[in-house]
């Protein structure tokens, strides 16, 4: 008997608002658990050795090299369940991973904190194959991972190739490929399987798993948000931004960025740690720690400002939050990428340990910005110790929205204006304790418009607002003062 790890992934996709951020945040998925299982009749050994080369030439296997490089994630999809497994590949890229047996499975490559992409097993063309059904012992062999097109293959094709489970392509090389699954592709219909939109990119990890054209989170919660665990009920990351008017800063360093574990209820005192094992290389070094009194006093939550890496990529146990979770808010420091992954390893009382993986979906570059006010250009002038000045018995707003990471409105948000009085403290106005947000409809125009009712001699704080499906808000805090 051995024990057989299953391993939850969750991804999510982060968000991040633009920041740099990420954009998606999510959640993830995942599954897991820990049980003892029967190897030798329920399970098999998946072995290889990952490579490095070159794909989509003739000469596939002439510049195979196994990879010094550790850190070579395999996740391993279950088609059926959604459940993961994973392991790491030694120095000399060998790998070898136990999994039920007869199940299908996709199997991806994650370097780095990044992820690399799917694994093709057979097929050229147009079409090709993108998963395996191991009924015995399977030795994949050397698996080419080429990092700049995105995807991995097989030097021979497995015996148990799933001829089914197959990925749209382009010349052998999947759709998806490359661009972490987020290109739009024409003439999909799509399925219900663990790559539902037949791009090579499991959902997972997918920015776009429907083909939508709608990034995983920003309208609707990514199908990987549900995590199957005994212990662990949801893995996401959540972010947002708040600009100061004509702030100089860039996302990266105004975005707060949170990653969350919530704990199945009842199953808190399970969990003995939790810490990421892997972070994006973007912001390892340089990421620090941010502190609000909204993550519910941590228990042994590292100094403000400090860097996380000193904490070892650590969450902390909430105290004072109605239900407790294991936390941490961090400023990224530097610009992600989308496919920028964590992996969140819970360990338990007992000394095993479930991994979860949230990937970023999408970079938030630009955040929402009113651009006029009364149709005029908004002035430098509009920040709390300078407020904007007009007479009119009403100030209507128009707000640019958020660019995502190739400078394009991040499609799906939605939009509101949030107002209110602003008394003066000192030389600053303040943003009110009271204050009211309308919802703001997307007319599909790049910027949108908003009037509010105002009365004489008062300072207002006004706020366009972008907000994702999954918890992402963002926009810049600016003020009024009506003459
Ligand atoms: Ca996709
Ligand atoms: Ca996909
Ligand atoms: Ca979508």
């Amino acid at each position: 008997m051995r024990k057989i790890k299953l391993i939850s992934v969750v991804l999510g996709i982060c968000l991040i608002l633009g920041l740099v951020g990420c954009g998606t945040t999510t959640s993830s998925s995942g599954s897991s658990s820990s049980e003892d299982s029967d190897s030798s009749s329920t399970s098999v050994t998946l072995t290889g050795t990952i490579a490095s080369g070159t794909l989509g030439t003739s000469s596939l296997n002439q510049n195979l090299k196994p990879l010094a490089a550790t850190d070579y994630t395999i996740v391993v999809v279950d088609n059926d369940s959604n459940k993961i497994y994973n392991t790491t590949a030694n120095a000399e890229g060998e790998f070898s991973l136990d999994v039920p047996t007869d199940g299908t499975y996709l199997v991806s490559i994650i370097n780095d904190g990044s992820y690399l992409g799917p694994t093709v097993f057979d097929g050229e063309g147009t079409e090709v194959n993108t998963a395996i059904t191991p009924s015995a012992n399977a030795d994949l062999g050397a698996i080419t991972v080429d990092s700049t097109n995105g995807y991995a293959q097989t030097a021979t094709t497995p015996a148990d190739v799933a001829t089914s489970i197959t990925s749209e392509a382009t010349n052998g090389k999947p759709l998806g490929a490359g661009n972490d699954g987020k290109t739009e592709n024409s003439g999909v219909t799509n399925r219900t399987d663990s790559d539902k939109d037949k791009d090579g990119i499991p959902n997972l990890f997918d920015a776009d798993e429907d083909n939508d054209g709608i990034r995983n989170g920003v309208a609707s919660a990514a199908s990987s948000t549900e995590v199957v665990s005994d212990y662990v009920e949801s893995v996401y990351m959540s972010s947002n931004i708040w600009a100061d008017h004509n702030t100089t800063e860039g996302a990266e360093d105004l975005i707060a960025l949170r990653l969350h574990v919530v704990p199945v209820a009842g199953q808190e005192s399970m969990i003995a740690s939790v810490a990421c094992t892997s972070v994006p290389s973007s912001i390892a070094s340089v990421a620090t720690v941010r502190y609000a009194d909204s993550l519910g006093s941590p228990t042994g939550y590292p100094a403000e400002n400090s860097l996380w890496q000193t904490a070892s990529y650590g969450l902390y146990e909430t105290t004072t939050l109605a239900s407790d979770q294991w936390i941490i808010s961090i400023c990224p420091k530097a610009i992600m990428n989308v496919g920028d992954t964590f992996t969140i390893r819970v360990t338990y009382t007992d000394a095993t340990y479930e991994d979860f993986f949230v990937t970023t979906a999408y970079v938030l570059t630009d955040w929402a910005k009113i651009t006029e006010y009364n149709s005029t250009a908004m002035p430098v002038e509009g920040t709390k110790t300078d407020p904007v000045t007009y007479s009119s018995d009403t100030l209507e707003i128009t707000f640019s929205k958020p660019l995502d990471e190739d400078g394009d409105v991040l499609a799906g948000l939605s939009y509101s204006v949030i107002y209110g009085v602003s008394t003066l403290d000192g030389s600053i106005y303040l943003v009110p304790g009271s204050s009211t947000e309308s919802s703001v409809t997307d007319t599909g125009s790049d910027t949108l418009s908003y009037t509010i009712t105002t009365t004489a001699n008062a300072t207002y704080y006004v706020t366009p607002v972008a907000e994702s499906a999954d918890g992402q808000r963002n926009g810049e805090e600016t003020w009024f003062t009506r003459q």
